[in-house]
């Protein structure tokens, strides 16, 4: 099929995961090329004129080129799901967006260690004490997400928004690790919702790596 989205990025990467779901959530046509890591591609003159940090993802649509994942999930949702998953309401919208940038600034950080040595390391050198300070870091934000979800169904209010995709992702890769997971039962059945979206498939189904 022919369309003019196209989205760079491995999918094995947190960052373009977002941004396949949010494309398959609003039901656009897209394609998708793999890029970074193994993949190489990103230091490549023609990819850093798309994205000068050499990183993944970027989206194309037409002419117009974006980077920074949460930016472009965003973007998507604004065009193609204005007033649902890109809240009309100024405030709405707003309570929506803090949440991705939580994702990004404050959660992503904390486990981002844990995730690279349990995954990324080959077996038996992952640094313990990392990983013991990343998951020492990423407990209390889970309880303040449990907290949160008690009070509320979906990220940002009473609907699925914008905000539940980064958020999922980023659940994703923690229940993806292989250590012990305290149960949290709000989180759970919200993060049960999110699986069970069909959008979702591709995506949140995929073993980390
Ligand atoms: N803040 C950026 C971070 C992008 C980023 O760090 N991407 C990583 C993968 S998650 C990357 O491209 N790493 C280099 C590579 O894969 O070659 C975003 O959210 O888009």
């Amino acid at each position: 099929m022919s369309t003019n989205l196209h989205i760079w990025g491995r999918m094995s990467s947190i960052n373009v995961r977002k941004v396949v779901w949010a494309a398959q959530e609003v039901g656009v046509a897209f394609e998708r090329s793999n890029a970074g890591g193994e993949f190489g591609v990103v230091k490549t003159p023609p990819y850093l004129q798309m994205n000068p940090n050499a990183v993944v993802p970027v989206l194309q649509d037409g002419a117009f080129t974006l980077w920074e994942s949460n930016v472009i999930v965003r973007y998507l949702c604004a065009q193609h799901a204005h007033g649902t998953l890109y809240p009309d309401a100024l405030q709405a919208r707003f309570n929506a967006e803090r949440w991705m940038d939580w994702q990004q600034t404050t959660c992503n950080p904390a486990g981002r260690d844990a995730f690279v040595q349990l995954i990324r390391k080959p077996g038996g050198q992952s640094d313990a004490a990392l990983v013991a300070k990343s998951i020492a870091a990423t407990e209390p934000l889970m309880d303040l997400l449990d907290a949160h979800l008690a009070q509320q169904p979906f990220m940002a209010g009473t609907h699925f928004t914008m905000a539940d995709i980064p958020v999922a992702c980023e659940i994703h890769r923690w229940l993806g690790l292989p250590i012990e997971h305290k149960y949290r039962p709000h989180l759970a059945s919200w993060y049960a919702q999110m699986l069970a979206r069909p959008a979702s498939r591709g995506v949140l189904d995929l073993e980390l790596s």
